[in-house]
């Protein structure tokens, strides 16, 4: 006689992975292969004869660039991997854009800079306090493994927070405000965390 048919669970991956990935991926997430996209609303279509990137706010010296001046800021690259608040996990992610640092050290925030605003083509907005900006891993990209930003993944420009839920990793970015309080974000609004830390399991601000 066959053996009764037991029903098949699925398995949270990371509790089968061996140690590193283990370690490298924060709990309640799952890690996939994919690279799901993820937008509230469709992705706008944006002419890179008319993108800009304005940093402004509490800063000495603001900025005001356009594509090609954008690029020509020294390049970094930085492989992180990253967490969606709905639970899946991309490991590995090579990223390649200018530093977060790079424009702060050229726009000089002023001393009671204490959060940034980050806007998009498309009306969405993340906060997000500058000190975690300040990570050496915090990267506005241009590209994702080697090629191009797709549109669906933000390009031409997004920014990517990797110790932060992806939420906070702001697709079509074209401002940053630097501000001397906490604003809340299109997200955070909606009552998701204002820090959204992936190891604290920081999703929503009220459990
Ligand atoms: N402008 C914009 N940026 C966004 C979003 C969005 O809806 N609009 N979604 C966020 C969410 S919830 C996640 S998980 C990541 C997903 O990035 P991906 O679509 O490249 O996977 O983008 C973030 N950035
Ligand atoms: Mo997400």
């Amino acid at each position: 006689m066959a053996l009764p048919r037991l029903p098949r669970q699925p398995k949270p991956i990371h509790q089968t992975l061996p140690g590193d990935i283990q370690e490298r991926t924060p709990p309640g997430q799952f890690v996939t292969e994919k690279f799901p996209v993820l937008t509230v609303g469709p992705t706008p279509e944006i002419d890179l004869t008319s993108w800009r990137l304005q940093v402004y706010g509490l800063v000495e010296r603001e900025l005001d660039l356009n594509w090609q001046e954008f690029i020509g800021l020294p390049p970094i690259t930085v492989t992180a991997d990253f967490h969606c608040v709905t639970q899946w996990s991309r490991l590995n992610n090579t990223w390649e854009g200018v530093a977060f640092t790079t424009l702060v050290n050229i726009v000089k925030p002023l001393t009671n800079a204490c959060h940034v605003m980050v806007y998009c083509y498309g009306d969405y907005s993340v906060n997000i306090d500058l000190k975690s900006l300040m990570e050496d891993d915090v990267v506005l990209a241009y590209r994702h493994d080697g090629q191009d930003l797709d549109p669906d993944h933000g390009g031409p420009l997004r920014l990517v927070v990797p110790k932060r839920y992806g939420w906070k990793s702001a697709k079509w970015v074209h401002s940053l405000e630097l501000i001397g309080e906490e604003r809340l974000g299109f997200w955070e609004e909606r009552g998701y965390h204002p820090r959204g830390d992936p190891w604290l399991e920081e999703r929503y601000t009220m459990e």
